[in-house]
């Protein structure tokens, strides 16, 4: 099921996993989140959220060494994984032999099952966790330590987070790994009525003082604008669960959801043009290229060679 994504959150017990969850999408207090009982295996919960259009499973794997072993013996607990979340607690520097010694079993599993099984590879982070903003400083040598472990097992391509329950950081990095993770959802937010206009705004004046002979120039400047807003209004976008029933999403008038070739893609008219007209040549070729810098600016740069222009009398729609 494409609308699925899975997430696990992996580490050694009293990592701070369950309260990651606990903090940032059950919105429990600090107080509540200090009696969080040892997970049992796997608690595996399904959310909803605002600004998210997929449901999110995510699996707490329970940290205790004999749980860590039966994963490790069966590795389906780990397939059609799209995104993991490595845990690492800062204020254990002891237990890092251990950590390295799971998360390299981990990155096995992953490798097995891609060969074995095609799983796509999913998408890795780590937390650097516990690194409260109290005690930050004073624990600078362990958090130096620590991210050098991890930087040598997992190589420099794998983000790596300083998180804590104790300020925002934990949860602003969970929100900023969705971003990356679901670029699908970002171009719908993008598309969001609540979103769109704002956006188109900043694009027409940005582009008013610029000339126009220089069109693939213009695509950099919307990424690089659009990357900004886009992940502005994401981040403020709280990761707060909803109810099913309440998500209804609202695109901006002329965007449609499709399917081809058995794919979810975004049929989108022109949305350059002033009210009252059609769609110029200009006009679409400034869409074109507003929608070249979206994809480039979500990691999607490759699909913006496939972006398929269709000419519609004095119209101009875009499948992406
Ligand atoms: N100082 C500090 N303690 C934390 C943080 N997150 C979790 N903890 C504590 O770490 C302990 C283990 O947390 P828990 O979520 O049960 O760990 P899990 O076994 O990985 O699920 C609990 O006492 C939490 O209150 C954090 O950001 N900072
Ligand atoms: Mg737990």
């Amino acid at each position: 099921m494409s609308d699925f994504v899975k997430l696990i959150i992996v580490g050694l017990a009293k990592a701070g996993k369950t309260s990651i969850y606990r903090r940032c999408l059950e919105k429990h207090d600090l107080k509540d989140i200090e009696k969080t009982p040892p997970t049992i295996m796997i608690a595996r919960n399904t959310v909803n959220l605002e600004h998210i259009s997929k449901h999110i499973a995510i699996w707490d794997f329970g940290g205790q060494s004999g749980f860590r072993s039966n994963y490790l013996q069966k590795p389906d607990y780990f397939d059609k994984t799209r995104i993991i979340i490595f845990v690492v607690d800062v204020l254990a520097p002891k237990d890092l032999e251990e950590v390295k010694k799971y998360f390299n079993s981990i990155l096995q599993i992953i490798k097995e099952l891609k060969k074995e099984k095609g799983m796509e590879p999913p998408k890795m982070y780590i937390f650097l966790h516990k690194c409260d903003p109290e005690t930050k400083n004073q624990n600078t040598p362990n958090i130096a330590m620590t991210l050098l472990e991890m930087n040598t097992l997992f190589g420099k391509e794998v983000p790596m987070y300083m998180t804590s329950i104790h300020d925002d950081t934990a949860c602003r990095s969970l929100n900023n790994i969705l971003f990356f993770s679901l670029p699908e959802d970002a171009i719908m937010h993008i598309f969001s009525e609540k979103f769109f206009e704002e956006l188109k705004n900043v694009i027409l004046k940005e582009i008013e003082n610029k000339p126009l002979d220089d069109i693939e120039g213009l695509s950099k400047i919307f990424g690089d604008l659009i990357g900004q807003k886009i992940h502005e209004l994401w981040m403020s976008s709280s990761i707060k669960k909803v109810d099913r029933s309440e998500k209804e999403h609202k695109f901006v008038e002329g965007v449609e959801v499709i399917q081809k070739d058995g794919k979810k893609r975004f049929k989108l008219k022109c949305q350059f043009a002033l009210k009252d007209r059609k769609c110029t040549e200009l006009d679409c070729t400034l869409f074109l290229e507003f929608l070249k810098g979206i994809l480039n600016s979500i990691g999607l740069g490759y699909r913006s060679q496939a972006i398929e222009k269709i000419k519609d009398d004095d119209e101009c729609f875009f499948i992406i």
